[in-house]
């Protein structure tokens, strides 16, 4: 019984086919060769599609000044609540990891390459050799001491936001408020209004200078405009989190946004 079905399957098809071949013999040639070129384009496009998508970076570059938090940020993002103390850097930190909140999480999941930059002045020249592979920026700010640092935090991310390899490619920045674990952190509204006005500060006083004193590959903001971080080229997010007791959800999040999984 299935015997005879089969049969008469394969007896159907065989005519399918026939049919196919004949209809095919009866279309010129020229238009044959055109549905051909069309097929091939689309698979090559589909193929060169699926390359590309592939070979977009997952660097995550974080960066901020010494004693902001980036080391215990990046081993929260590695290996979640199993804190181990942190000293000063003296070089990158680097890991190729799924972030560890994804750990239970079914399915394929491309891991993000994480590098974390020392704030000392004398090591932060090796972020020009992470910038140009950056999928996107996390500047980590310390929400406790950050008014008597204000002026070296803006000047730092004045300098991110004004490097060539930073603008060209739009890479997209997030400010990291840390230690809003402790009461006395300032909030991400103040810190974000404090740094816009102290950036307009630099703004004007870079202006000043001539083309050869500025290291700067491009300025940032709208002439004539008071300075906000709306105006920057690359999109520039706000958030709070405490690398120490572990509330990073927001960081997790504009990582994911920006290396898909
Ligand atoms: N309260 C509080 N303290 C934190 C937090 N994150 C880091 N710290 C403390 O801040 C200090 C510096 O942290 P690190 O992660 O070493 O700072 P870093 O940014 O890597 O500093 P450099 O390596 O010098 O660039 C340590 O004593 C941490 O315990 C946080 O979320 N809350
Ligand atoms: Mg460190």
């Amino acid at each position: 019984m299935q015997m005879e079905g089969f049969e008469q399957w394969k007896e159907e098809a065989r005519q399918w086919v026939q049919q196919g071949i004949e209809y095919a013999l009866q279309i010129p040639p020229p238009q044959l060769y055109a549905a051909a070129a069309v097929l091939v384009l689309t698979t090559l496009l589909l193929l060169f599609i699926r390359l590309f998508k592939r070979s977009k970076s997952n660097t995550v570059v974080l960066t901020g000044l010494g004693g902001s938090g980036k080391t215990v940020l990046f081993y929260r993002l590695r290996d979640g609540p199993s804190h181990q103390g942190t000293v000063t850097s003296m070089g990158p930190n680097e890991g190729t990891f799924i972030l560890h909140y994804e750990s239970t999480k079914k399915g394929k999941i491309r891991p993000a390459h994480i590098v974390d930059v020392p704030g000392h002045s004398r090591l932060r020249t090796k972020l020009d050799d992470f910038l140009p592979q950056a999928a996107c920026i996390v500047f980590v700010v310390d929400a406790l001491e950050f008014l008597p640092n204000l002026s070296a935090v803006a000047e730092y991310l004045y300098d991110i936001l004004t490097k060539a390899s930073v603008v060209k490619k739009k890479v997209p920045l997030l400010i990291c408020c840390n230690k809003t674990d402790k009461v006395t952190a300032h909030t991400m509204e103040f810190i974000r209004k404090q740094l816009e006005k102290e950036i307009e500060k630099l703004r004007a006083s870079r202006s000043g200078m001539s083309e050869a004193d500025i290291a700067n590959d491009f300025t940032l903001g709208i002439p004539g405009e008071a300075f906000a971080f709306t105006h920057c080229i690359n999109k520039v997010t706000i958030a709070e989190a405490s690398g120490l007791t572990g509330e990073i959800s927001q960081v997790e999040q504009f990582i994911r946004e920006h290396v898909k999984p």
